[in-house]
């Protein structure tokens, strides 16, 4: 998987594509992340990348002719992919965007700087807008890291082979259980008893049990509204009392 990044900072890029995950999946050849500086594709002596805004305000916007012209590039040298927007203003980035980029065999990531990017920059070359929460960053770098790393890591083989993507997908919807390791007591805390017990269904019922809890505690909101999860709907089920 590719993907080429429009930035105005591609230094930030370097210790996270060359660390852990991210820099062995580099490495093997299974990612290929290409940065791009804007600056490089504005004009005149100073290469001035921003602006005051029409109508007045506070802070500067992006010029539009850099990045038109920057993502022109960019497109014509590999194959077709989606021009994404990194901005507070985008669709919600979640667990299933990051499914369906990692499908993409090329994403091409806009990160913008100051108050934004003049809006002909959106209309003229962005196919889709997408944010990472709902906070205000200093610039799309970080934004963009993340939607990288949540979605190469679901390209086979950037996990080790014995790590798979496809189990936080069976508790898709709720928060994980507690995890623990050695030692068995830590600061006078114990590992709960039912880990050290060896009966996988006891565990595995326990785990449920703790993610639901967590769920209903931290983030009810993912509950809400919703049905229970498949599996939790057919143990309610089996169990419903039947006349
Ligand atoms: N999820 N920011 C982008 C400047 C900007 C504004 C509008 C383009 C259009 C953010 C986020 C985020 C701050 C990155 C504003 N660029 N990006 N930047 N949250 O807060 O993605």
């Amino acid at each position: 998987m590719i993907f080429d990044i429009l930035t105005l900072f591609p230094e930030m890029f370097t210790s996270f594509l060359a660390t852990s995950i991210m820099g062995r999946a580099v490495r093997r050849g299974i990612l290929q992340v290409r940065c791009y500086a804007i600056r490089d594709f504005a004009k005149g002596k100073h290469r001035v990348t921003d602006d005051v805004p029409y109508g007045g305000g506070s802070g500067m916007v992006m010029k539009p002719e850099p990045l038109v012209e920057g993502i022109r590039f960019v497109r014509e040298r590999g194959p077709e992919a989606p021009v994404i927007l990194l901005s507070p203003q985008g669709v919600p980035f979640v667990q299933k965007t990051a499914w369906e980029l990692a499908q993409q065999a090329r994403v091409i990531l806009v990160c913008g700087r100051y108050e934004g990017v003049d809006e002909r920059v959106r209309l003229l070359a962005v196919d889709r807008e997408i944010s990472v929460g709902d906070f205000v960053l200093t610039g799309g770098e970080l934004a963009a890291m993340a939607v990288v790393d949540a979605s190469a890591r679901l390209v086979p083989g950037v996990l080790g082979d014995d790590q798979s993507p496809l189990e936080e997908t069976f508790s898709a919807g709720l928060l994980e259980y507690p995890q623990y390791t050695r030692p068995r007591e830590y600061m006078q805390h114990h590992v709960p008893d039912v880990l050290l017990s060896g009966d996988h269904k006891r565990i595995a019922d326990w785990r449920r049990q703790q993610s639901l809890e967590r769920t209903r505690t931290r983030r009810p909101e993912l509950m809400d509204g919703t049905a229970p999860p498949e599996e939790e709907r057919k143990r309610l089920d089996e169990e419903r009392p039947r006349s």
